[in-house]
């Protein structure tokens, strides 16, 4: 695009303290070995390699609260993300994070909301609502509740002197290929000015349509930011990870939804998250998230 710059920023968040799985902490080196950086450089980017924040270990850690795991070390990793992220927007490149898991995009979204000055946009590809809260999660994962703390939900929870929250603007929200979703979740959705395409209507009106409209949506001042949790995708093309839910989108239908999010123009940043090594078969998860990356930046076929 013009206004946004062909410069990408990488920086890897190896944190998989917001669920219970291990092995989504070597998401990034995953990805990065799938060939991110030379793709990008492929299409035309100069890439930036920032490196990891840095993560703690759960063993080494204890759960003080069961209500949100880890949610103290969690904020501080997503706090060190979030100024790595304000510095590459303020430095002209686009951030490019690579999960751990999704509780990062709590500090990717404090981040850019610190650079703009004010809460943006974000186009939330996945399985999952990722709006519950402490008081609301049927399992203490925090991974579960990254959009409800960036929309500035339950805010005694989630303060931080290095999060600048909230981040998004509650009507400039729209999810695209849910299909679990918690009772609290369900109704808060009911009420909220947020644009949800289920697979269900995804299978209706396709996914063109279903992405076109959540651009529209997300579309306005501050930022747009694409948040691509890799369950998303059906099971059969990204089995790593570690929420698989069967039904997901296709290959194809992935792909074109990073087409058109690169074809808007709208994009300042992006973000993958959930890439589980562990449970991936021969590294096909990252392969197809730099696949992706590389389609939503603006890869053509021709
Ligand atoms: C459930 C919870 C979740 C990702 C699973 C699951 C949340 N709603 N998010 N995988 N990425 O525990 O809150
Ligand atoms: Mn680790
Ligand atoms: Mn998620
Ligand atoms: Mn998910």
């Amino acid at each position: 695009s013009s206004e946004h710059a062909k410069a990408v920023s990488i920086i890897g968040a190896p944190l998989d303290l917001g669920q219970t799985r291990r092995g989504v902490d070597m998401g990034p080196s995953a990805i990065r070995y799938a060939g991110l950086e030379e793709r990008l450089a492929e299409i035309g980017y100069a890439v930036t390699e920032r490196g990891n924040v840095a993560a703690p270990e759960p063993e080494a850690l204890t759960v003080r609260d069961a209500r949100a795991r880890y949610l103290p070390e969690i904020l501080d990793a997503c706090a060190a993300l979030a100024a790595l992220v304000e510095g590459a927007v303020r430095e002209g490149a686009r951030p490019l994070v690579l999960g751990g898991d999704h509780a990062i995009a709590l500090g990717t979204l404090a981040g850019l909301a610190a650079a703009a000055g004010q809460p943006g946009g974000v186009i939330w590809i996945d399985a999952h609502g990722d709006l519950n809260t402490p008081e609301t999660s049927p399992s203490g994962n925090v991974h579960g509740m990254p959009l409800a703390a960036a929309l500035g939900r339950a805010p005694e929870w989630f303060r931080h002197d290095g999060l600048a929250l909230p981040a998004v603007t509650p009507s400039r929200v729209a999810l695209v290929g849910i299909r679990s979703l918690d009772p609290a979740e369900r109704a808060y959705l009911r009420d909220a000015d947020i644009r949800v395409f289920t697979m269900s209507d995804i299978d209706r009106i396709g996914i063109e349509r279903a992405v076109r409209e959540a651009l529209d949506h997300v579309a306005g001042p501050g930022f747009v930011h694409a948040s691509l949790d890799l369950d998303s995708l059906d099971p059969e093309v990204a089995p790593g990870v570690g929420t698989p839910v069967r039904g997901g989108l296709t290959y194809r239908e992935a792909h074109l939804a990073c087409e058109l999010i690169a074809e808007s123009e709208l994009l300042g940043s992006l973000e993958v998250v959930e890439a589980n090594p562990i449970l991936d078969r021969e590294n096909t998860t990252a392969l197809t998230a730099v696949e992706l990356v590389a389609s939503a930046l603006g890869k053509t076929i021709l």
